[in-house]
């Protein structure tokens, strides 16, 4: 099977980047697209081509698929990498580049359609054996029904969009008595915000962790996991800080999960890079929802199965097999992602505007993902993360002495950013015993 000649990035920052230099390694020219606001940014820059698709909003640039085709076309490239965020898990944007006879570099549309709806979603998992949280069997159309199955699994519960994601169009009902309130303001939002008002019933775990699961598959039915990523740590739905693998998983709970989750994805013929999200609380996984595209977080599984993912992403969109099976796939390790924005590190107001120092660490074990020189001005359009700092060490706690070491060579002035608040948490002793759940940043940062 050949290989692409060309591949358009339809994205911008760290991450067009990331794709620029897989493509490079590959031997593959890049196409960057970008709006007005992103003339002096370094993707444009380290790219062979470049087309100017819009202005500064997103709605008129990175998601303007007209444009971002047009590019393609002009320039003559035969694939897209989304990247993530964007275009990257639009069903009708993968149709859409397909059918101008180029190929989308992500699982097929019907594929991104089906995990887009978390209602099929579930559904296709429980029917693959993965396990699920208890809930309703699908949508729950009517009040009575909601009333019903809260009192058949017991409360408290959830009431979730099944457009949802993100943690819009999400509401807890701690008893009987406020289910009527859960069941209006989940569906009110679930249509303002994705209109869509379909929802659907699980029960509330109320200390889990959020542990996934990255799968890759070629069009050949090979797959395997790369190992599972403890995401736990986030504030507002925003994740600060992941770890691979999670400090609370042993290696035989990854080889169980990973074996069904892997049988499963053959049967249902996926194809492409994709990760399974889990709560996991009390010894147990709970399956709630499927991503359709590359993560921000997938350096920590990079650096941790010394694999390159987006390079595997490329290879499989062009009909080439993975070439090797789940026993190739070793764990070697431990490696910490903090993701750093233009923020500030208490209030977390965006703090766009101009870098005037820029000083990466380096050193044995430690990668900096990021498009930030000093003289760029980050714009405020656009997402606030600027740098993700990725460090690789043979155990966790020598993982943790690295990513101290790093955050502290890391200048970045002129713009306020998180990086003394990820300084804090490095110090934290509940984070450096790895006992933390979802709801434990939010506690801290608010004790700042
Ligand atoms: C849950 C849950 C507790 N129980 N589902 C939030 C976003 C959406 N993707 C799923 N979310 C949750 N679903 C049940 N049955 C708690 C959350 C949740 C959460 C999940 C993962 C990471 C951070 C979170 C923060 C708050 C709530």
């Amino acid at each position: 099977m050949g290989m692409f000649h060309k591949i358009l990035i339809a994205n911008r920052g760290e991450i067009a980047l990331r794709v620029q230099r897989a493509c490079r390694e590959l031997g593959i020219p890049t196409v960057a697209v970008h709006s007005t606001a992103d003339t002096d940014a370094m993707h444009v820059r380290l790219a062979d081509e470049s087309v100017c698709i819009g202005p500064p909003s997103a709605r008129d640039s990175y998601l303007n698929t007209a444009a971002i085709l047009s590019a393609a076309a002009v320039t003559g490239a035969d694939a897209i990498h989304p990247g993530y965020g964007f275009l990257s898990e639009n069903a009708r944007f993968a149709e859409m580049v397909e059918a101008h006879g180029l190929t989308f570099i992500g699982p097929s549309a019907a594929h991104i359609r089906m995990m887009g709806d978390k209602i099929s979603a579930k559904a296709a998992m429980a029917s693959l054996g993965v396990p699920l949280v208890p809930g309703s069997d699908g949508e729950v159309t009517d009040l009575d029904e909601a009333r019903a199955v809260g009192d058949r699994i017991g409360y408290p519960v959830l009431v979730k969009a099944a457009a949802g994601g993100g943690g819009r169009g999400m509401k807890v009902a701690h008893a009987a008595d406020e289910m009527e309130d859960a069941w209006t303001v989940a569906r009110t939002e679930a249509r303002t915000a994705f209109g869509n008002d379909s929802v659907y019933i699980e029960k509330y775990l109320d200390r889990p962790r959020h542990i996934e699961l990255q799968v890759m598959a070629d069009a050949y039915g090979n797959v395997v996991h790369f190992g599972e990523r403890d995401c736990s740590l986030q504030r507002r739905h925003q994740k600060l800080l992941e770890e691979a693998g999670s400090p609370a998983l042993t290696a035989v709970q990854r080889d169980e999960l990973g074996a069904v989750v892997t049988a499963g994805l053959r049967k249902l013929g996926f194809r492409n890079a994709g990760t399974l999200e889990f709560l996991y609380q009390d010894g147990q996984f709970a399956f709630i929802e499927m991503n359709t595209r590359l993560q921000v977080e997938h350096p920590v599984t990079e650096m941790v199965c010394d694999v390159d993912l987006v390079r595997e992403q490329i290879r499989v969109a062009a009909g080439q097999e993975l070439g090797y099976t789940q026993a190739d796939v070793r764990f070697r390790g431990h490696a910490i992602e903090c993701r750093v924005t233009a923020e500030d590190p208490v209030t977390f107001m965006p703090t766009p505007g101009r870098v005037d120092v820029f000083h990466a660490p380096g050193g044995l074990g430690v990668r900096v993902d990021s498009a930030l020189y000093a003289g760029y001005v980050v714009p405020p359009y656009y997402d606030s993360m600027v740098a993700k700092l990725i460090v690789h060490a043979p155990t966790r706690p020598e993982a943790i002495a690295r990513m101290r070491r790093a955050l502290g060579e890391f200048a970045i002035q002129g713009i306020k950013t998180t990086l003394p608040l990820h300084r804090r948490i490095l110090e934290a002793p509940e984070f450096v015993a790895g006992d933390y759940t979802i709801h434990w940043l939010e506690r801290f940062v608010g004790s700042a």
